[in-house]
């Protein structure tokens, strides 16, 4: 497994804590998991009376946006264990996967920007089926600075430490059906009377 940390354009700034690894699966597998994910049963993303385009499916905890907190969800499901142990050394020594979200987006569907829930530690996404311009900001004053990475089919990004908590990320509409599985760590518990990350 190789990994690759040149591939933003124009500008050399680089998210801190970001990693990217293409080709972390092979094709077969990618295949394999898309037949998988699309088997499930994806329900439209809610954010609280709001519907997003793309479905979803979660497997450990699901955040509730009406109710404001994590519920339990479905076990992880046995046909995930091998990516999740991948995905886990990938990680490194105490990383431990608690959550995974499965997510189908057809042509001209994406994400907007946002940072994931406090509740989550690391962050790491496993693209199927297409690339997307997986892009990042962070305020600098006035303006934002502006970073894209080029997530192709079938590889791997991790965000933790500033990519994860100070950028924000979203994906604008793709071009070709994507799919994607978020695989989350809990985050530390905080220490009394430390600060909490909002949204
Ligand atoms: O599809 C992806 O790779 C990103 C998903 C994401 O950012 C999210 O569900 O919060």
């Amino acid at each position: 497994m190789s990994e690759q940390l040149s591939l933003f354009a124009p500008a050399r700034l680089q998210p801190d804590g970001l990693r990217y690894a293409p080709n972390f699966i092979s094709a077969s597998s990618e295949q394999a998991l898309i037949a998988h994910v699309e088997a499930l049963p994806l329900q439209p993303f809610q954010f609280g009376q709001f519907e997003g385009h793309r479905r979803v499916a979660w497997f450990g905890y699901r955040y509730d946006y009406t109710l404001r907190r994590l519920q339990q969800a479905e076990p992880i499901p046995a046909w995930l264990s091998e990516v999740v142990a991948q995905v886990e050394a990938f990680g490194g020594a105490n990383t431990r996967i608690a959550q995974v979200l499965c997510t189908s987006y057809d042509v001209g569907v994406g994400i907007g920007w946002h940072r994931d829930k406090p509740h989550f530690g690391e962050v790491f996404g496993l693209s199927l089926g297409s690339a997307c311009k997986f892009r990042f900001r962070r305020r600098s004053g006035q303006s934002w600075q502006r970073v894209t990475l080029e997530a192709e089919p079938r590889s791997l990004y991790l965000m933790a430490g500033a990519s994860r908590h100070e950028w924000e990320h979203s994906i604008p509409p793709v071009a070709a059906p994507r799919w994607s599985i978020t695989f989350r760590t809990m985050a530390a518990p905080q220490e009394p009377g430390a600060a909490s990350q909002g949204g």
